[in-house]
């Protein structure tokens, strides 16, 4: 077998892939034991006032810029925010956009639909949290004074948000997909350029002790996988 450390195609060099080496049994045990830990994650809403220090975010956010993008654009920007002047006007803008949702803006069925989860227009998390990420989606760029636009946009900034939340587990942490609506504000506060659109705020620290989560069932993987065999 032809196995060279490159080669190029269209001018463009590529690597020799170093593939995992697992025996069927250790890739078995290996798949459910992400399962396992996956389960474990909640998305919690009462957190912790205990300092995360800066070093574990930089190593979650360096996870979630691993991401497969679109042309490997990589639209994406995390905004990192443990200022405390600075979650205070998120949480106060939050808290107006959430006021209308509450009151008027969602449907009476939306509120039912939300009820089992007990959110209220009252975001605390955004100031106890002792982080906040501000994911921004990057929906073109300027070269040479020019606008190229990204591709498959909301794709890659979904996916860079699942790896997210993964790592953010994974370091022992919690977090809670927040998305204020609208949330034009964050472009505001955090003085993101015109090219940056706000995609999704996530509150990122320890969980209080104790905190406490809605009973909630995932559905089976019957119910949600068809294989075709
Ligand atoms: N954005 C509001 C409402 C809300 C909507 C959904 I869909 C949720 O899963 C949870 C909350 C809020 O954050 O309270």
């Amino acid at each position: 077998m032809n196995k060279e450390q490159s080669k190029l195609i269209n001018g463009f060099k590529h690597t020799l892939y170093e593939t995992q080496s697992l025996s069927e049994r250790e890739m078995i045990k290996s798949s459910q034991e992400y399962f396992g830990f996956l389960d474990k994650r909640r998305s919690v809403r009462d957190f912790s006032e205990r300092v995360v220090p800066r070093q574990i975010i930089e190593n979650i956010i360096k996870s979630a810029s691993t991401a497969p993008s679109g042309a490997h654009k990589q639209p994406w920007t995390f905004c990192a925010i443990s200022n405390p002047e600075i979650k205070f006007k998120i949480r106060e803008a939050a808290e107006v956009e959430e006021q209308e949702n509450y009151s008027g803006r969602m449907s009476e069925n939306w509120l039912q639909d939300l009820a089992p989860l007990g959110t209220t227009m009252e975001k605390p998390f955004l100031e106890e949290a002792p982080w906040l990420i501000a994911v921004f989606k990057r929906v073109y760029e300027i070269e040479d004074g020019k606008k190229h636009n990204n591709y498959y946009v909301n794709e890659s900034v979904g996916i860079a948000c699942g790896m997210l939340i993964a790592a953010i587990h994974n370091a022992g942490l919690v977090t809670l997909t927040h998305t204020p609506s609208p949330m034009n504000f964050l472009t505001k506060v955090l003085a993101r350029p015109e090219n940056e659109r706000p995609f999704l705020l996530l509150p990122v620290g320890y969980a209080k002790e104790p905190a406490y989560v809605p009973e909630i069932h995932r559905k089976t993987l019957d119910e949600v996988a068809v294989f075709y065999g």
